[in-house]
């Protein structure tokens, strides 16, 4: 609310003639320095540093923002609407194990900190909350509306999620009662047949048009304007898609996909056709679900329309295990030769995934996870040599939202030696995704507000530009990362998490987190 309309005041001020903060921007020069690799004749390669000089802007002045969530009434669409709202009210509820007060952990932005540097004094590590590196929106001023085609008022829907201790749930029904979902397009194909019962609250129309198009685009202007926002975000938190096929000449460009639309193409989905507003709208647009939401022509019109996207799939648990621990094991020299991950699960994402189309799009975005660490290790691994890797997903209604993810890692040690490691992990999945949904969207609004160009362009304001439109910085929260046509993707959690913080580090000024710790070292 009113905390939101003036420009937020840096929560600690970079002391460097590189960085100069105005009333409504931070303003850095900073030194990018890479390492180019050249191979010479006799096959020995080159490494020659190389350093680009880059001016970057963040606006401070932090927007009324409104998060809209396709999927609003599912699990993950009520938890995060509740949660917010008890951390908003600052609530305290009664468990079996006594009181228990709102929190946001799990999230990165609110729940972690980073090395700001080194105290003066003493040299020990000074560490800042992850939220005060840059000026970001608070969740709790996050005005929360979506879409889903189940009419269900919010009150009702977090019942039938189950997720919720009932002592919350108590204090929060009355505001989530309020809290009705528009209705929302159902193309009937795209996700399971069994879903079919709770899709009572529909726009007209069972395949891509022109006109939903334009109606999602009203309801986010109608929201827009209703709450007073200056911006909004579209998060896809519905169902599972099955994949769409890519055909050329239907969704290979943007202006084939606009026509692809119009003329009510049969394998326009969904979330595309959302995705497709959001672009339109100006509002950026992330893809929780794991399904190919963003097809070229969907990337395509983002470029052309200079409107960030980012995706694909929520990376909450077994998945943020894997590329954590694939990435240890690997870069530790250990040969991992297989990976064999099971999960059962009870709430109605397990009943959606039940069905084998959309089951599909889940293994796909589970299962490329390893690629780049793999592949990143020419020691351990020929060419196209790639350890086995199996993704099975049950539905067992009984377990609910309590999702039970079982790894079993094997990999080759010293002299032929084996190593076996098995993971079972337990928790309600929902309460995992809310915290990254939370993140998704502050993360993302705030790359709205930065921008970069050359340093050797000059001072001018207008050569300023904004991040590519894939918003690939956004990867650690998500499984299946999608980045800027053509460039690499990054699976390996550490990393993700480095470039998150070191490019908002760069953005004030500060060099990469570097973990060398020289001072301790040398004296
Ligand atoms: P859910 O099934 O409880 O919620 C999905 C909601 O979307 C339902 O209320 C459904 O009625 C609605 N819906 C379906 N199609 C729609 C459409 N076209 N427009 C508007 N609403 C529509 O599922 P849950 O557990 O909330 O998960 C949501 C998505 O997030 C799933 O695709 C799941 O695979 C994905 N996900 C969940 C993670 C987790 O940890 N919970 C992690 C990674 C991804
Ligand atoms: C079964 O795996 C259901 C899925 O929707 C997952 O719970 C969800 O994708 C979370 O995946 P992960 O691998 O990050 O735990």
């Amino acid at each position: 609310g009113a905390a939101a309309a003036a420009a937020a005041r840096p929560k600690f001020i970079v002391n460097s003639p590189n960085v100069v903060y105005t009333d409504s921007e931070i303003r850095s020069k900073y030194t990018y320095r890479t390492t180019e690799v050249t191979e010479r004749e006799d096959g020995v390669r080159v490494a020659t540093p190389r350093e680009t000089v880059y001016d970057f802007k963040v606006d401070t002045k932090l927007p009324k923002l409104g998060v809209m969530l396709v999927g609003w009434g599912g699990n993950n669409g009520t938890t995060v609407t509740a949660g917010i709202m008890a951390n908003r009210r600052g609530l305290v509820w009664d468990t079996r194990n006594g009181s228990q007060a709102a929190n946001y952990f799990g999230s990165v932005v609110m729940g972690s900190t980073l090395k700001l540097g080194n105290d003066a004094k003493t040299q020990t590590d000074v560490n800042i909350p992850f939220h005060d590196v840059l000026p970001m929106v608070h969740p709790n001023d996050f005005v929360i509306g979506g879409w889903d085609i189940s009419g269900l008022n919010l009150a009702d829907a977090m019942d039938r999620a189950k997720v919720l201790e009932p002592t919350l749930k108590a204090l929060v029904r009355k505001e989530m009662a309020e809290l009705v979902p528009l209705p929302s397009i159902y193309y009937p194909d795209f996700i399971a047949a069994n879903q079919e019962d709770r899709a009572d609250n529909l726009i007209p129309g069972s395949k891509a048009c022109t006109a939903h198009v334009e109606q999602i685009r009203k309801d986010i202007r109608d929201f827009k304007a209703a709450n007073g926002l200056d911006k909004v975000i579209v998060q896809w938190t519905a169902n599972t898609e099955r994949f769409a096929d890519i055909i050329p000449g239907i969704n290979d460009t943007a202006e084939n996909l606009l026509k692809a639309i119009d003329a009510g193409h049969e394998e326009v989905s969904p979330s595309t056709v959302f995705a497709v507003a959001c672009i339109l709208e100006g509002a950026p647009f992330i893809n929780g679900s794991p399904q190919n939401t963003f097809v070229p022509g969907a990337i395509d019109l983002a470029e052309k329309h200079g409107a960030f996207i980012g995706g694909d799939d929520f990376k909450s648990g077994q998945t943020k295990m894997k590329s954590a621990l694939v990435d240890f094991l690997i870069t530790a020299g250990i040969k991992l030769t297989s990976i064999a991950s099971y999960n059962h699960l009870g709430n109605n994402d397990g009943k959606n995934l039940s069905s084998h189309r959309q089951f599909r799009s889940k293994e796909i975005s589970k299962s490329n996870v390893v690629d780049d660490m793999v592949a990143a290790n020419n020691v351990l691994y020929a060419e196209g040599e790639h350890p086995d890797h199996i993704v099975v997903i049950k539905y067992v209604p009984a377990v609910g939202d309590s999702k039970r993810a079982m790894d079993e890692y094997s990999a080759e040690i010293f002299l032929g030696g084996h190593q076996t490691i098995s993971i079972t992990n337990v928790c309600e999945d929902s309460l995992l995704a809310s915290p990254l949904i939370i993140d998704l969207v502050v993360i993302a609004e705030l790359m709205t507000r930065v921008q970069w160009k050359l340093h050797s362009e000059g001072a001018e304001a207008a050569k300023y530009k904004s991040f590519h439109s894939v918003l690939s910085v956004l990867s650690y929260m998500l499984k299946a990362p999608l980045t800027p046509p053509g460039t690499p993707v990054i699976n390996a959690l550490a990393k993700q998490r480095a470039a998150l913080a070191n490019i908002f580090r760069a953005c004030v000024g500060l060099e990469p987190e570097s973990d060398m710790t020289l001072e301790h070292k040398l004296f």
